[in-house]
């Protein structure tokens, strides 16, 4: 426990150095007085927790801070952290025990971090005795397939694919009948990055959700939108985009450990109301973690 504990510590230190790290100074042994919700304001802001999201936990604090008297900015730590973890949602996972396979299709903008969190997915479902398909429904660069196939070969993970310049959709079909025939336990779809402005590309998006949900009664089983955690407050664009595709069940924040940013996640699940089910706190496949209400808050606020 403790260990993983140190890998949420070590993920969040930049956005714990560079703003919740204030948190420290503030809650000094002075009175709480109007400043101090200023101040708090101001560092939840620059935490990129967004505006609405920071004027209901100050609203919130001072209320809570008249109700139980609390007068002494050293004793908000605690109402702090509680109002910050109410804010989160327990991650609740799919059971998709009883599904062979069950499809899970991965989405997101250029660069999020999509591939890599399939191998990192795929690692952790392997690790428990389940067997994986890659789908390389990327279809766009060689490059892409490519990159699949490493982790595929690296991790001894089968890799479906399809010609460069192939229809994305078709090689989600032939992944899914694949997975059929050998009994898979997860499929995983990896698809292109695109741009959530570029309305032909969300299109194509849809086509291969639909293909999908042809080709397989209940597929995609899941589908989980990936975003990078140093975009900050443009993650929320791109979650507005993406949900209007496609039916979003799910979002996987990346590169935690390379942001100041993480207090994106809150404006994140206020935005999308969909549970965040991993976070990525480094490029090694187990740097994936499942997403932790409790250890988040202490990696934010020691
Ligand atoms: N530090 C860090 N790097 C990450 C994390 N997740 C992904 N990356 C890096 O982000 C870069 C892009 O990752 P990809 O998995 O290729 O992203 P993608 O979404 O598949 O990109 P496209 O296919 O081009 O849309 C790679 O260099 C990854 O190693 C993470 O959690 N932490
Ligand atoms: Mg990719």
């Amino acid at each position: 426990m403790a260990d993983i504990l140190n890998k949420w510590l070590k993920g969040l230190e930049k956005t714990r150095k560079v703003t919740f790290g204030r948190l420290a100074t503030m809650f000094g042994a002075t009175e709480i007085t109007v400043d101090t919700w200023d101040e708090l304001e101001a560092l939840f802001i620059q935490a990129d927790l967004g505006i609405e999201t920071t004027q209901q936990v100050i609203t919130n604090l001072i209320k809570e801070g008249d109700r139980s008297g609390v007068t002494r900015s050293s004793e908000l730590r605690e109402l702090v952290k509680q109002e910050l973890l109410s804010r989160l949602d327990e991650p609740v996972f799919p059971d998709f025990s009883h599904l062979k396979p069950a499809v899970v299709l991965v989405v997101g903008v250029n660069g999020s971090g999509k591939t890599t969190t399939l191998a990192k997915l795929g690692k952790m479902q392997k690790d428990t005795g389940k067997k994986v398909l890659f789908a390389a429904a990327d279809t766009y660069r060689a490059a892409a397939v490519e990159q699949l196939q490493v982790w595929g070969d690296r991790l001894d993970i089968p890799v479906i694919k399809g010609q460069a310049g192939a229809d994305p959709g078709a090689v989600a079909y032939d992944a899914i009948q694949a997975g059929l025939a050998r009994q898979m336990d997860v499929v995983y779809v990896d698809t292109a990055g695109r741009l959530h402005t570029r309305f032909n590309l969300m299109e194509e998006l849809k086509k291969v959700d639909r293909v999908i949900s042809k080709t397989y009664s209940g597929a995609p089983h899941a589908t989980w939108l990936v975003l990078d955690a140093t975009t900050g407050q443009n993650a929320l664009l791109q979650a507005r985009a993406f949900k209007e595709a496609v039916n979003i069940d799910g979002v996987i924040i990346t590169k935690l450990d390379s942001s100041a940013r993480g207090g994106m996640m809150f404006a994140i699940q206020r935005e999308l109301k969909v549970p965040i089910l991993y976070v990525g706190l480094g490029e090694k496949p187990e740097d994936l973690q499942q997403f932790d209400r409790q250890n988040f808050i202490e990696g934010l606020i020691q």
